[in-house]
C-alpha cells in the first residue's frame, strides 16, 4: 500500500459538488459526513482518507501539509493569501460572486466609511485599490444584519440568487471577483506524491470538461 493521500473538504455545497467529480477518478466514500460524526473519511482505497473541515480552515490544512488536496472556494482563497498552495484547477463548482452590498437606495455617507464582512483583507484590499478610507469590521457571519442595526455602511459578502440580500432590504453595489470552488495542492505533495496528484488532478479535469 502506498502512503496516504489526504483530501479536505467542507460539508455541505463543496462536498455534494465534489463528489461526482471524485467518482469519476474512482474515489467513493465510505461514509456520508452528513449522517456520520466522523472527521476523517474511509474511501474505496485504503490508501485515500477524506477530512471534514470548516470551508475557511482548508487552505490551512492544505498549507501545513496535514491534507495533501483540498477544495475551496475562491473567496476563501483571496482571504487566506494563497501560501504554500498551488492552485491547478477551477473546479466550476459553488458559484457566486464576492460583491459589497449596502441598504436599498442608500447613499454613501462623507467620510470613512464602515465595511462588515468576514472577508476582511478582500476588503482592505479591495478599499485600499479604489483609495477610499474604511474601517473593517470582522464578523464570522449573518453579515446582512450589520447595516440593518447601524454596525456598518456597507458589506463584503459573496452573492448567488440575491435573495438573502433581499429577504434582509439590501441590495448587491460593486462587483469585486467572481467565485468558484478551486483544487488546490500542498506544494511538498506536488513533489513528493507527483505521480498521484498529477493523476488526480488530470481526472477531475476530465470530469470538469465532461460536464461543459
Ligand atoms: O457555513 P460556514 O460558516 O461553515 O462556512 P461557509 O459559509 O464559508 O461554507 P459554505 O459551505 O456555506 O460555502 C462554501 C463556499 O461556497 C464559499 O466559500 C463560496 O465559495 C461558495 N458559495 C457559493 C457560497 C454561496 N454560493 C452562497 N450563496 N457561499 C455562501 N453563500 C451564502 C451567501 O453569503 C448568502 O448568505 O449563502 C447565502 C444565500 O445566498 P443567496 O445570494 O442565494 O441568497
Ligand atoms: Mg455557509
Amino acid at each position: 500500500m502506498s502512503e496516504t493521500l489526504t483530501i479536505a473538504l467542507s460539508k455541505g455545497r463543496i462536498y455534494e459538488e465534489t463528489m461526482p467529480l471524485l467518482a469519476h477518478a474512482g474515489i467513493v466514500p465510505k461514509d456520508d459526513p452528513e449522517t456520520s460524526r466522523k472527521l476523517i473519511l474511509d474511501t474505496n482505497h485504503d490508501d485515500v482518507k477524506l477530512v471534514i473541515i470548516r470551508a475557511t480552515d482548508v487552505p490551512t490544512y492544505v498549507q501545513y501539509g496535514a491534507a495533501d488536496i483540498g477544495v475551496a472556494g475562491k473567496d476563501v482563497l483571496l482571504e487566506h493569501g494563497g501560501e504554500g498552495l498551488y492552485e491547478p484547477l477551477d473546479l466550476e463548482i459553488a458559484k457566486c460572486k464576492l460583491m459589497t452590498a449596502g441598504p436599498v437606495g442608500a447613499k454613501e455617507p462623507e467620510g470613512r466609511l464602515r465595511i462588515a464582512t468576514k472577508f476582511v483583507n478582500c476588503a482592505r484590499r479591495y478599499y485600499a485599490e479604489q483609495g477610499k478610507q474604511v474601517e473593517v469590521i470582522k464578523l464570522y457571519g449573518s453579515m446582512e444584519l450589520a447595516p440593518l442595526v447601524g454596525l456598518a455602511d456597507f458589506i463584503i459578502d459573496v452573492v448567488d440568487t440575491g435573495n438573502t440580500l433581499k429577504a434582509n432590504g439590501l441590495e448587491p453595489l460593486e462587483h469585486i471577483a467572481d467565485i468558484s470552488s478551486r483544487l488546490v495542492v500542498n506544494k511538498a505533495s506536488m513533489k513528493m506524491k507527483h505521480a498521484r496528484v498529477k493523476k488526480l488532478i488530470d481526472q477531475i479535469a476530465e470530469a470538469v470538461n465532461n460536464r461543459k
